[in-house]
């Protein structure tokens, strides 16, 4: 892909850490089409490999609240972070969104934060393609962390959540019946659960039991911890972050981050030929060439199927 100038220019301050340039080159993959995928590519090559955390859960659990926290710890450790809180759902819950990044505003004047507030307008489904190219350009800005926050668990919000490398799911004491768990799809993707609000009663229970559900899971390589929190006070935040850490430590060690990876460049480069081929196929079935095989198939004098070939030669 030929990269014109400006493009190429936004990319280099988008690596040189300039903020305007990062906003701005969000902005241009928001609105997809070609200056995205332009950028993109420019942006392709010599990502940090930041540590991508998905957080999902529940409308109210404390994701927001612990967000925030996770993002003062990061700090603390003199790391740098990159936020996206993404609603998927509906162009009606922007408001929780806004009130997401009001909520997050003690870090708007330090310079190694960096939050966005994303909402789908328009097709679900949209922001979930979406998600894996914000995080390249997060981590072409050289965050070492990539948090993406999403508002519920809904299967879209889920499946961004689990486009990061780790998913956290934030649970409150009482959820631990795991019916609620299973049906939202969340043990499978579940890297870390984190009880919050564990200043409430029953959270001892509820660790216990996703505890116990975990066990019941087929045997996997990395038995997700359950982790107790307090996000308000940040009471337990750090072992959270901790949990990440050997997460990804684990799947650095055993290889599965390699075969993630492949899968999901697979994937990408599977669909990306898909769209190519699909836009050559509308472009070979239209114009005079197109309509006067129609005619020949119409008139007898061709069968469709050599048609069609001759279209493709
Ligand atoms: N008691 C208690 N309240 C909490 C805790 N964490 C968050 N909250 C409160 O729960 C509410 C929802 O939190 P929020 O972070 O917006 O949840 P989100 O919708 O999952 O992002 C807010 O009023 C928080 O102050 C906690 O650990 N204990
Ligand atoms: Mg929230």
């Amino acid at each position: 892909l030929t990269v014109p100038a400006p493009t190429a220019d936004l990319a280099r301050a988008v690596r040189g850490g300039d903020r305007r340039a990062l906003a701005r080159a969000l902005t241009v993959v928001e609105r997809a089409g070609p200056d995205a995928a332009e950028l993109l590519a420019a942006l392709h090559s010599g990502g940090r490999n930041a540590a991508t955390v998905g957080i999902t859960g529940a409308p109210g659990a404390g994701k927001s609240t612990l967000t925030d926290r996770l993002i003062a710890e990061v700090r603390k450790a003199g790391e740098r972070v990159g936020v996206l809180a993404v609603d998927p759902s509906s162009p009606f819950s922007r408001g929780a969104i806004l009130g997401d990044r009001v909520r997050m505003q003690s870090h708007a004047t330090d310079d190694g934060v960096f939050i966005r507030s994303l909402a789908s307008r328009g097709h679900l489904g949209g922001l979930a393609l979406a998600a894996p190219h914000f995080v390249r350009v997060l981590d072409a800005a050289g965050f070492d962390w990539i948090l993406l926050e999403t508002v519920g668990v809904g299967q879209v919000e889920v499946e961004i959540a689990s486009h990061a490398e780790t998913t956290v799911v934030v649970v409150n004491p009482g959820w631990g019946d795991g019916v609620q768990a299973a049906k939202a799809g969340l043990l499978e993707v579940a890297d870390v659960f984190v009880v919050n609000k564990a200043d409430r009663p029953g959270a001892d229970e509820t660790v216990h039991d996703l505890a116990a559900i975990a066990d019941l899971a087929p045997p996997r390589p990395w038995r997700p911890p359950v982790l107790r929190t307090v996000a308000t006070t940040g009471e337990g935040v750090r072992s959270v972050l901790d949990a990440v850490r050997a997460h990804r430590a684990h799947l650095a060690d055993s290889g599965h981050g390699a075969a993630r990876r492949r899968a999901r460049a697979e994937q990408e480069l599977r669909s990306l030929v898909l769209a190519r081929l699909a836009e050559q196929a509308d472009q070979r079935c239209r114009g005079p060439a197109f309509d006067a095989a129609v005619a020949d198939v119409v008139a007898g004098r061709r069968d469709p199927w050599t048609a069609a070939d001759d279209l493709l030669a």
